[in-house]
Parts: C-alpha cells; sequence; structure tokens
C-alpha cells in the first residue's frame, strides 16, 4: 500500500474537512489457470494476491458523490447519483462511479458520498486493479447503505460497471476472486453456475514462490482483441449449437474442426482444453499439491500462445526464460495482449530465475519487468482499527 490505512484516514480528513466513516479494501488477483473461461460460462482458478486498493469514504446528506484517487494522474471526479446512466462517466472515475451507478441500477439506494482512494495494485499489469477498485467501493457502498448483499451479488455490481460504465465485455472472474478470497487458498468458481470453492494453495509449506512478471506492456480490455475474443467464442458456441462453450468436450473437437472456419475452431479449442485444464489443476492440487501444476501451466500457456493468440513476445520470452532457468512452470496470465506472466518456482531458484528473465529482456531490448512474488490473500472487507 502507499498509504497506510492511518495515513489513508489522514489525507481524506485533509481532502473533504471532515473524518471517514470507515475505510475498505480489496485486493487484486492473480489468475492461476482458467483463461477466457469465464464468460463461456467455463471454470476458474484464480487466487486474491496481497496487494490492494483502498477506499476511505463517508456519506453525505445530499445524492453526490465525490471521488479522488491518489493514482497516475487520477485526481478528482463528481457525479449526481440521481444523473448517472450507463456510459455517461469516462476515465478512471468510471469503475468508483460506474458501481455506484450499479446499486442504483439494482434498485438498491445508496446515500451520497465522499471517496478517497489509493493502491498499490500495479494499473496495466493484467493483476486486476480495476476489479479491486471495484470490489473496494461494493464492498464500503454495501456497508454504508447497510444493503446485506452477498459477495456473488457484489462481484456482479462490479461486472456491470465495467461492461455498461467502462465498455470492456468482461467476465465475472476478477471480481468473484477479489471479493471470495482467502489467505492460502486459490477460489475455484464455476461461472455458470457461480459456485465456488476454497482449495489450498499454501505456498510456503510446500518451498514454492509464485513469480509475478509484469512485462509493462499495457493493455485495455474495452478495445480490440478482448472483445474480438469473446465475439469468435460465441460464434463457435452458436455454429456447434450449444448455449456456451461450456457445453463443449473434448470429445466434440473432431466435430468443431469439420463444422468451423480454422481460427474459430482454434479459439474453441483453447477454451474446452482450458476448461478441462482448471479441473485437472484443482484436482492436482488437492492430491498432490501445487508443486504439480507446472505442465498444466505450460500447456496453457501453449494454448492462449498458439490457438487463442493472446500473447505478445514479452509475455512468450518471460514464460521461455523463467523455464530455461529451472522454473517448475510459467504462463500468461489475464486477459492477454500484455500485462504479465506468472512462473511458480522453488524458493531456493527464485533469484536465480529471475536473474534469467531480466537478463533475457536485456538482451532482447526490451523494456525492463518487474518480478515481485505474490501470496494467495484475503478478500474485500472493511480495514479495521
Ligand atoms: C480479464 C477479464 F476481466 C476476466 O473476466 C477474464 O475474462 C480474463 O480477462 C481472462 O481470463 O481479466
Amino acid at each position: 500500500m502507499t498509504l497506510s490505512a492511518a495515513e489513508l484516514s489522514a489525507a481524506f480528513t485533509a481532502r473533504f474537512g471532515r473524518e471517514p466513516a470507515g475505510i475498505w479494501s480489496a485486493p487484486g488477483r492473480v489468475n492461476l489457470i482458467g483463461e477466457h473461461t469465464d464468460y463461456n460460462d467455463g471454470f476458474v482458478l484464480p487466487f486474491a494476491i496481497n496487494r490492494s486498493t483502498l477506499v476511505a469514504a463517508a456519506p453525505r446528506r445530499d445524492r453526490t458523490a465525490r471521488v479522488y484517487s491518489s493514482l497516475g494522474d487520477g485526481g478528482s471526479a463528481s457525479a449526481d447519483l440521481n444523473g448517472i446512466s450507463a456510459g455517461s462517466i469516462t476515465g478512471w472515475a468510471a469503475y468508483p462511479l460506474g458501481v455506484l451507478w450499479a446499486f442504483g441500477e439494482r434498485g438498491t439506494r445508496i446515500p451520497g458520498m465522499d471517496l478517497y482512494i489509493d493502491s498499490d495494485v500495479p494499473v496495466g499489469a493484467g493483476l486486476s486493479s480495476s476489479a479491486a477498485l471495484e470490489c473496494a467501493v461494493a464492498t464500503m457502498a454495501n456497508d454504508l447503505a447497510d444493503a446485506g448483499l452477498t459477495g456473488p451479488e457484489l462481484a456482479e455490481l462490479g461486472r456491470r460497471a465495467e461492461n455498461r460504465m467502462v465498455g470492456a465485455p468482461t467476465g465475472i472472474m476478477d471480481q468473484s476472486a477479489s471479493l471470495l478470497g482467502e489467505e492460502g487458498h486459490a477460489v475455484f468458481l464455476d461461472c455458470r453456475s457461480l459456485e465456488s470453492r476454497l482449495v489450498p494453495l499454501d505456498l510456503a509449506a510446500n518451498g514454492l514462490t509464485l513469480l509475478v512478471i509484469d512485462t509493462r506492456v499495457s493493455h485495455e480490455h474495452s478495445t480490440g482483441g478482448y472483445a474480438s475474443r469473446r465475439a469468435s467464442c460465441e460464434r463457435g458456441a452458436r455454429a456447434m449449437g450449444v448455449p456456451a462453450l461450456r457445453d463443449l468436450t473434448d470429445a466434440d473437437l473432431a466435430e468443431a474442426a469439420r463444422t468451423l472456419d480454422d481460427e474459430t475452431f482454434r479459439r474453441v479449442r483453447h477454451v474446452v482444453t482450458e476448461n478441462a485444464r482448471v479441473l485437472a489443476a484443482v484436482d492436482l492440487l488437492q492430491e498432490q499439491g501445487p508443486a504439480a501444476l507446472g505442465p498444466l501451466l505450460n500447456a496453457s500457456h501453449a494454448s492462449m500462445r498458439d490457438d487463442f493468440e493472446i500473447s505478445c513476445p514479452e509475455l512468450d520470452l518471460a514464460v521461455e526464460a523463467a523455464r530455461g532457468a529451472g522454473a517448475l512452470g510459467a504462463r500468461m496470465t489475464g486477459g492477454g495482449f500484455g500485462g504479465s506472466a506468472i512462473t511458480l518456482v522453488k524458493t531456493d531458484d527464485a533469484a536465480s530465475v529471475a536473474g534469467a528473465v531480466l537478463g533475457a529482456f536485456t538482451a532482447a531490448g526490451y523494456t525492463e519487468p518487474a518480478l515481485f512474488p505474490v501470496l494467495p490473500a484475503s478478500g474485500a472487507g472493511r480495514v479495521e482499527g
């Protein structure tokens, strides 16, 4: 966190001239495996990470929402909660104000409020800084209004803000991880039924470290590739006569190869095989522990690189360099077209793997990546004290 809770409280008071009613926090996420499966009604296995967004807030007597962010070129924005409509707010403020709008849209009345936001989730790194912001605001507004919404209901509000206010056609995974995560666990989510289960992911007890390699190639999901991949999946499902690609298995791939054009077939094959990899990963975690996940991570990356075509040269290099230096496995994580890769390494090898990745980036003339370990952490909540 760039600001401690006490510093954030003081910063709130300096800006708004009164004390906050409380401070709420929500983490970013790493997706262990299960990419572009969420909007296909499939399976995902993300975990909440030990990097979070904090929001200090106090209700107002009127219906004005004022937001201030200390991040990047954030600054301030405000809106009349009676006058917001889908798409009416642009820039970073579309995330927090979009969540407040989504409460109203589902018929849950919330008060006007002042918000001060800070975060140590890197923006544009594929670690869901947007979901962290949405979920911190959703959890806060749920408490301030005493609305009693559940984690899955708050996740849906975050997704609606992102889909309809920001204009990014994303799925439900990131918000679910940020809200439902628990320390030492991954969240296994069925994106059709929205049933979830915590799966133990104790890295330290197994002598393992999970390193994030932020390539610093930034990406956005409101433009281009993400939406076109989603459209290909929907086209593939229609052509195969199923409600969603979740309804296809390995056994259907031969028919899919005959029915679909080559590109759509490869998109479909990624989703079908990725769903199977998530289920296999859950079994492996439970039966053998995290050290056994390497081959699935590697296969997932190959599928995203070759079939779904959402990797980029920097992500491929990060993955290859890590594996070449003895990592157990590596894959890009998140929506793709930039952002971060993850690599699972024996803790004793973490420094040499990191050094090999940095060396490979220098040799290739790429911008120096940021490397740091992450741990499965708790989901969103009120910060005590
Ligand atoms: C992004 C989206 F926000 C998620 O919903 C998910 O589709 C992911 O890309 C790809 O797995 O993070």
